[in-house]
């Protein structure tokens, strides 16, 4: 084992030195430079490149003719990272299958672990630690060991992945930091996984399309259906995180929604509710029926006996907050007065006081969950929730305080809801100031009101 042996990353034989350092804006380049860097130091571990644009084409097959052992396959016309994928996939002879973008380079022996870890466990699929290429300049550090971030992937209930820090429980479990990092969700860019097993466990999702979703309907369906999805701190690859996508969509963001309604019907039974009470086009592209054809998603599903998504969270993903299945009350607060609704503003992370904004009906900023433990959640992403502050400061959101195990609800964010017949009887009460001029005046009849009021 290339790490195991020693119990750290940073030894003679794994010295964590790039090679080169020059990615750059030129995608000839990078290719050329990733292929120098990352694959020809590791003999025949490369079998195919895949580009799928025509303006490289001469150039890019002129400088692997000198490899024998590189293809460029080719799509006729552009079909995004999932098709590119599976085509690359069934054409590749190795036992091993590493996938990385253009834009990165990788560290002295950052192939080995990866592999050594497949060999030791044929159900694992593996990503390398990625550390950060400067957008601008392209600078990149080289890890040290007394500072490495060891984050861990994991996602939200609108779909989109992130990272967070490894829980304390699962760091005591690894020995020293060789260990493979268990993750709940994988980013899904760059990692290895053996030929045999990513057939086995149903390769990508071929009625996927372009991009979007297809990370985390991986990460679902490896767990799901018995295999492992882990980080491998010794294996350290730098890539260029991106702020916006630099690709157009040829059909609209659109089929980044049908992507995840895709998942969402095959792999998180009731739990896909969650997800569409927080995007307004996928539940009506799932009442619609307006997602392709799953069958086969569902019957690989049936096929490999796979277990369902409480187990999931319950077993994998335990310190995820699981928003109710089915709230209270869902959706805008109007005031029937002004006829305008309770928005938390623009990038409001919290900490910032909410606003009255005209009624969209898109769910967005303007989304709240009564929760059945009285709180107000904004919970799209993030798990916010209305926050009330003394009578004469605004109510804001702030980070929901009950987070799930070891938890509990702040006063501040526990709302009553009630039905009154005339607004005066709130005069007693406090926020009197705040539910006057802003929330929530939802007409039953002429002559009742539903209110939120805080205790
Ligand atoms: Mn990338």
């Amino acid at each position: 084992m290339f790490c195991h042996a020693t119990g750290s990353c940073f030894t003679e034989s794994f010295r964590l030195e790039t090679c080169c350092s020059c990615a750059t804006t030129d995608v000839y380049l990078n290719i050329t430079y990733l292929l120098h860097c990352c694959f020809f130091p590791n003999g025949a571990a490369l079998t195919h490149v895949l580009y799928p644009t025509d303006h490289l084409q001469k150039k890019l097959e002129v400088f692997v003719e000198q490899f024998k052992i590189v293809r460029v396959v080719r799509q006729p016309e552009r079909k995004g990272l999932i098709t590119a994928r599976l085509l690359g996939a069934s054409i590749a002879t190795a036992e091993v299958l590493t996938f990385l973008d253009a834009h990165c380079e990788c560290f002295h022996g950052w192939l080995e672990p990866l592999l050594a870890r497949i060999v030791e466990e044929p159900t694992a699929v593996v990503s390398p630690e990625i550390t950060t290429i400067d957008l601008n300049s392209f600078q990149f550090n080289k890890p040290i060991a007394t500072n490495r971030a060891y984050n861990r992937g994991n996602f939200d209930w609108s779909l989109t992945f992130g990272w967070e820090p490894i829980p304390e429980e699962a760091k005591r479990l690894r020995k020293d930091e060789t260990y493979p990092v268990k993750t709940p969700t994988f980013a899904g860019g760059l990692f290895s996984i053996s030929k045999k097993y990513f057939e086995h466990i149903g390769t990508y999702d071929d009625k996927m399309e372009i991009w979007g979703g297809e990370n985390v309907e991986m990460s679902f369906r490896v767990w799901q259906c018995g295999g492992q999805l882990e980080i491998i701190p010794c294996s350290v690859v730098g890539h260029v995180f991106r702020t916006k996508s630099p690709h157009t969509f040829p059909k609209g963001t659109e089929v980044i929604t049908r992507n995840q309604v895709r998942l969402a019907e095959v792999w998180m039974d009731d739990f896909k509710k969650i997800f569409y009470r927080r995007n307004q086009n996928a539940a009506v592209m799932a009442s619609e029926n307006k997602y392709g054809d799953i069958s086969d998603r569902l019957r690989l599903r049936d096929r490999l006996q796979c277990k369902n998504f409480t187990w999931y969270l319950n077993t994998i993903y335990p310190e995820i907050f699981i928003p109710d299945l089915k709230p209270e009350k869902f959706g805008a607060i109007r005031n029937s007065g002004s006829r305008t609704c309770l928005d938390v503003g623009e990038n409001n992370q919290g900490g910032k006081a909410v606003i009255m904004y005209q009624c969209h009906n898109m769910g967005g900023n303007q989304y709240f969950e009564y929760s059945s433990h009285k709180e107000l959640r904004h919970n799209i992403g993030k798990q916010l929730c209305l926050h009330a502050n003394d009578q004469s400061e605004p109510v804001k959101i702030e980070l929901c305080q009950l987070k799930g195990r070891g938890t509990s609800l702040s006063p501040q964010q526990e709302w009553v809801f009630t039905e009154v017949s005339n607004t005066s009887q709130l005069g007693k009460l406090p926020l009197l100031q705040f539910l006057m001029d802003t929330i929530i005046h939802v007409p039953l009849s002429s002559n009742k009101h539903l209110c939120f009021y805080s205790l």
